[in-house]
């Protein structure tokens, strides 16, 4: 049963882009129907867009530029990296969305549409689309910034959007003409006539125009943000596993298309410094008390409808967590708390995920885990997502190879599973997973070797760089959550 849910979990972007395709496929036919008649019966909007007539604009330029726009924009949806799927569908909709209004002989051989003499019209408007949208990046050689094209998403949203509700709205709401335009002025219409409500098919068509706009703001959007907070006693690797998340992201983005910076904090920035320098040791010390950091970072989720997601968290001093339980439900005075522990409580509050650590170390030499705060925590905190990391799983890395014969960094999956019966073996831990309604643990670890002085230190390869195991699995799955 796991398995399913995690094979459904692992295939979660093809199943969606499915979806999508057949919602496109099942929507393009009855939205420009229902957008054609919208047209025949529109007053408001004709008349509005008879307004050209004041500055001397010819037939159908209005719309034909509109159509030009929105290509603009659906071409550089489809040169950006993060938005190519959705303008492929896009596109296909687009298709057949003419391919219906030309059947109702609504487009080519239509006295209306002339798109021949129309075309350096449509030129223009996908031009300006192209300008409007962001186009004139790229020419740029390199920038800070992600090759993304946000403003042609979005107005390719906006125009869409709006061109659904306004055919949605013309074909069920009648009234008479209101404004009379000739290439002489704006009059208000003489004409007299009742106002009423159209409620034929009135039920499918807001179905239609309403599943097609929410699913359209899906396909321009960029960004996810994720607020963790880890949960860890002291010296159990908090520190190093808020920088082991970061250098697989930095790891992940040299393969990126669409050079998405990792804007990592300040705070972040100034731990990573002191990896540079140490050759052999363990990159950080022990996190002062007081001490509290701001680790952020971003990093791109996905690869068929790729998200930035962006991930924070706090670097504190492990001796904290056993007075969070009291600061989070308020049982000490505020006054009581320094402002570390304030800070703490706070961020343990907006957090929409915890991240809960258990040492492997400590589980391997039967030194108490010091995880019941944790118990304590959840109870205190209500609707956050839990995951459970296990640090410093290459204490069982070596029993797995012995035992399977195999490469924990090789199979991890299998690694995983032997991870999990193993630390299940603990009654605490066993109860934690109860109560994170059967949470699997998520191992993590830097590679390491023992020393001359019988030291656990971190092995490094060729280039000097540290090497970690489990990261990218876990990134992958924080994008998920
Ligand atoms: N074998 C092994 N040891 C690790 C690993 N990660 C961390 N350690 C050890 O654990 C120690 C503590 O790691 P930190 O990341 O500083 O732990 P912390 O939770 O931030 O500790 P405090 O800041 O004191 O709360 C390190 O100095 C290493 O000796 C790992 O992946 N494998
Ligand atoms: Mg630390």
């Amino acid at each position: 049963m796991s398995n399913f849910v995690e094979y459904i979990q692992q295939s979660r972007e093809k199943i969606k882009l499915i979806a999508y395709f057949a919602l496109i496929l099942i929507l393009a036919q009855p939205l420009s129907q229902m957008l054609a008649q919208g047209w025949e019966e529109a007053h408001l909007t004709r008349e509005l867009i008879q307004l050209r007539l004041l500055v001397g604009l010819g037939h159908q330029a209005i719309s034909i530029s509109a159509f030009g726009m929105f290509l603009g924009f659906l071409v550089l949806m489809t040169i950006d990296p993060k938005k190519r799927w959705q303008a492929a569908l896009l596109w296909l909709g687009t298709g057949v969305g003419l391919l219906v209004l030309q059947s109702q002989e609504l487009l080519l051989g239509s006295p209306n549409v002339d798109l021949v003499a129309q075309f350096p019209i449509l030129l223009v408007g996908a031009g300006l689309g192209f300008l409007i949208g962001g186009g004139r990046d790229l020419l740029q050689i390199q920038t800070a910034e992600a090759l993304e094209f946000r403003r042609a998403s979005k107005g390719l949203y906006l125009l869409l959007a709006l061109l659904t509700v306004i055919g949605l709205l013309e074909l069920h709401i009648q009234y008479p003409p209101i404004l009379d335009v000739s290439s002489d002025g704006v009059a208000l219409a003489q004409s007299s006539g009742s106002y009423g409500l159209n409620t034929e098919g009135l039920v499918f068509d807001v179905a239609v125009a309403g599943l097609f706009v929410v699913t359209l703001r899906q396909f321009v959007k960029y960004d996810a943000e994720k607020k963790f907070f880890i949960l860890g006693p002291r010296a159990s690797g908090k520190s190093l596993f808020l920088i082991g998340a970061y250098l697989e992201a930095l790891e992940m983005s040299r393969g990126d298309e669409s050079n998405t910076p990792l804007k990592p904090s300040q705070d972040l920035m100034s731990m990573l410094e002191a990896l540079d320098r140490q050759e052999t040791e363990w990159i950080v010390e022990a996190t002062g008390r007081g001490e509290l950091k701001q680790l952020q970072f971003q990093y791109v989720h996905g690869s068929v409808f790729p998200t930035n997601i962006q991930l924070s968290a706090m670097d504190y001093a492990g001796e904290y967590l056993d007075r969070l339980p009291d600061a989070l439900t308020g049982a000490v005075p505020d006054e009581d708390m320094d402002t570390t522990l304030k800070r703490l409580a706070e961020g343990v509050s907006g957090a929409d995920t915890l991240m809960l650590v258990v040492d492997i170390e400590r589980f391997t030499n039967n030194e108490p885990l010091e995880i019941s705060e944790y118990f304590s925590i959840l109870q205190a905190t209500d609707k956050k997502g839990v995951m459970i990391v296990a640090t410093k799983a290459d204490v069982l890395a070596e029993e797995f190879e012995e035992e399977r014969g195999l490469e924990a960094h090789l199979y991890y999956d299998e690694f995983t599973d032997f991870v999990n019966t193993r630390l299940r073996q603990s009654e605490n831990i066993d109860s934690l997973i109860t109560e994170t309604a059967g949470t699997t643990i998520h191992p993590v670890y830097y590679q390491t070797k023992v020393d001359d002085n019988g030291n656990r230190v971190p092995m490094r390869d060729d280039s000097g760089s540290v090497m970690t195991v489990g990261y990218d699995d876990l990134l992958e799955r924080i994008g998920r959550v």
